[in-house]
């Protein structure tokens, strides 16, 4: 099997089920060797706790890549995504071009909003430093709202296939190469993610759960990762990705006290089949 080392730069939230919680176990159990960068601690994530910690590693990150360049460290895949400040994502795309071994990947999920609103804590420079991040990056998955903040575009809950491809267009004039946008929905029991690579245009959909879990973002973007790095096409990572992503909400719905995030856990043994057999 190939054996593939990817740095992942994202938070580290104590309690919460997302970024590099969850990130780390889902690219281990693809079989990938997972160095971490964090890029800030805090004591949850930011999705409806309040009074969380948040301690900035900003002055860290060029330090641990210092040490990394002495060590002659390379990477085959980099996978940023809730990055704390502008600053940050500046000292990543620094790092992009210092550690990438040759053929190195990039994919940023450019994890800043949802739902039509930023997350507490981010502005409008942060949007203008994460343009110039996708624009470098080989796949980048941003859900509706990113995607408008991206490009300008008014976020609406409502639209058509016009309106997705309208969007794909100006992500792509903006500079983005693959394109895939989760969280597309044309009906109100399905939803589904959209791949653009090329002039290829395709859409995987699925059943759509009405109440919505927070981290799910986190989790599809590491197990697309996970199985795009194994070899995967691109639109088979995102099915699978999406095909987990699913999974890991039908074991969270049952319980109404786990509203923070999702049980991927459980259902890790599930994802490494669908890697074995699709
Ligand atoms: O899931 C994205 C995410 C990651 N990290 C932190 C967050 C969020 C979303 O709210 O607050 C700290």
């Amino acid at each position: 099997m190939d054996y593939k080392r990817v740095l992942t730069v994202q938070d580290i939230s104590c309690l919460g089920q997302c970024s590099l919680t969850v990130a780390l176990p889902i690219l281990s159990a693809a079989g990938h060797e997972t160095v971490i960068l964090p890029s800030a601690v805090l004591s949850t994530h930011t999705g409806g706790f309040t009074g969380y910690t948040f301690r900035d590693l900003t002055e860290d990150l060029p330090k641990i890549s210092a040490h990394w360049q002495k060590e002659g460290i390379r990477f085959q895949a980099i996978y940023t995504g809730y990055l704390g400040s502008a600053e940050q994502i500046a000292i990543v795309q620094e790092i992009s071009k210092r550690c990438a071994a040759e053929g190195c990947r990039t994919i940023v999920d450019p994890a800043m909003a949802d739902n039509g609103k930023l997350y507490p804590d981010f502005d409008m420079a942060f949007v203008e430093q994460m343009k110039r991040l996708t624009c470098q990056a080989d796949v980048i998955l941003p859900n509706i709202t990113e995607a408008c903040m991206l490009t300008g575009m008014p976020y609406k809950e409502q639209y058509d296939e016009a309106y997705i491809r309208k969007l794909l267009d100006l992500l792509r004039t903006a500079g983005a190469r693959t394109i895939v946008l989760t969280g597309v929905s044309f009906s109100a029991d399905t939803t589904g993610v959209v791949v653009l690579e090329g002039d290829d245009f395709r859409y995987y959909s699925h059943k759509r759960y009405a109440r919505g879990c927070h981290g799910t973002g986190d989790v599809y973007a590491s197990a697309f990762v996970g199985a795009l790095l194994q070899g995967k096409s691109t639109y088979d990572a995102a099915r699978i990705a999406a095909d987990y992503t699913l999974r890991c909400i039908e074991v969270t719905i049952p319980d109404p006290d786990h509203w923070y995030g999702v049980k991927f856990e459980p259902v890790l043994g599930e994802y490494i089949r669908m890697l074995e057999t699709n």
